[in-house]
């Protein structure tokens, strides 16, 4: 937890190997094991799960294993102070999941991605966390005629019902990206998340995860995506990073690219309590140029960014801000928070 309360979370995919399409990997493969104490030495408080990250090859194992090895892992996090925030399904990778996971064409491989997703319930109960995140990555299609988008809307929509009624307890959190693997996803924003989440069975239950990245390749701004989401109770978690623009996802580190861009999203967590409500996830890859025993100052720059951002957002004049409003002085108000984020 910082000096603001705010506690910070990443994945084990954030320390990587640094593959792209194009060449191999750059950097080894560390272990869980390994990764676990390098939370706590750069400040972060809480691990985030894909179901495999927390039980590696879970498709060929009993109820009894997959329970048995979560069970392992929550030890795991108990003896390095740390928590598990949420656990993914990871619907993107076997080969029942090439053409979709619920919006597959195909019965059977529908419902291998929803009895996958049961496990990961069944993974994050043991891990001792209530949230499970669904970044629909095969969820949309590569060819228009191939798929139907409003029959895609019931399928997910039937998909996170029978989660909600497989476990009770479980709060789903909608993690929108409107492409990448797939040319057009079926989840693209948080409007479209908070509309299927309204939707539901048990529609208190479903909330939504805003990722910088993602939002910006929707050509949106990531703190109104913030803001529309918080205005409704429903951001749960956030994956903060950075992107140059509209290409390949990035997850460059926190307010590399766009620093004011970082400062807004600090800004409306901040007005809005986030502290009291999630943790900041931190969803940042290290440049593949980074060599393997400087490959985690990605995580170290985001989380500090953050900090300092808040203590930016705090020293701001608002009541020079409500003045510069009330006359309509928008360009003063420009000149007010780039001196601000430039130190005078
Ligand atoms: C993909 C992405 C994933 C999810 C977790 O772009 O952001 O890391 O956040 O499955
Ligand atoms: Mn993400």
């Amino acid at each position: 937890m910082n000096k603001y309360g705010y506690r910070f979370s990443f994945g084990p995919w954030n320390i990587h190997e640094g593959a792209d399409p194009f060449g191999p990997a750059v950097r080894p493969a560390l272990s869980f094991e390994t990764k676990l104490p390098i939370y706590k030495e750069l400040g972060f408080d809480a691990v985030q799960f894909h179901d495999d990250d927390a039980v590696p090859d879970l498709d060929g194992l009993a109820a009894a294993q997959i329970a048995a090895r979560a069970r392992a892992v929550r030890q795991m996090l108990d003896d390095h102070g740390l928590i598990a925030e949420f656990v993914a399904p990871r619907l993107w990778e076997h080969p029942k999941t090439i053409d979709g996971g619920y919006t597959s064409n195909n019965a059977s491989e529908r419902a291998y991605a929803i009895e996958r997703s049961k496990k990961a319930a069944d993974i994050a109960r043991e891990l001792g966390c209530d949230l499970m995140v669904l970044w629909l990555a095969r969820e949309g299609s590569y060819m228009r005629e191939a798929k139907d988008a409003g029959r895609a809307a019931r399928q997910l929509l039937d998909a996170i019902n029978t989660l909600l009624n497989y476990d009770k307890s479980i709060r789903i959190a909608i993690e929108p990206k409107p492409n990448e693997p797939m040319d057009l996803a079926y989840i693209p924003t948080m409007g479209h998340a908070l509309a299927l989440g309204f939707q539901a069975a048990d529609p208190k239950r479903v909330g939504v995860l805003m990722e910088s990245a993602h939002s910006i390749l929707a050509g949106l701004d990531p703190s109104d995506e913030i803001g529309f989401a918080m205005a409704f109770g429903k951001l749960w978690s956030v994956h903060l990073n950075d992107q140059n623009g509209l290409k390949f996802d990035q997850d460059r580190s926190f307010g590399a690219v766009d620093l004011r861009r970082a400062f807004n999203q600090v800004r409306v967590l901040d007005a809005n309590r986030f502290w009291e409500i999630g943790i900041v996830g931190l969803d940042v890859k290290a440049i593949r140029t980074q060599p393997a025993e400087l490959a985690t100052k990605h995580l170290r720059n985001s989380l500090q960014m953050f900090t300092r951002l808040v203590e930016l957002v705090r020293s701001l004049d608002e009541g020079r801000i409500a003045g510069l409003i009330a006359t309509r002085d928008y360009e003063e108000l420009d000149w007010l928070i780039l001196s601000h984020l430039m130190g005078r």
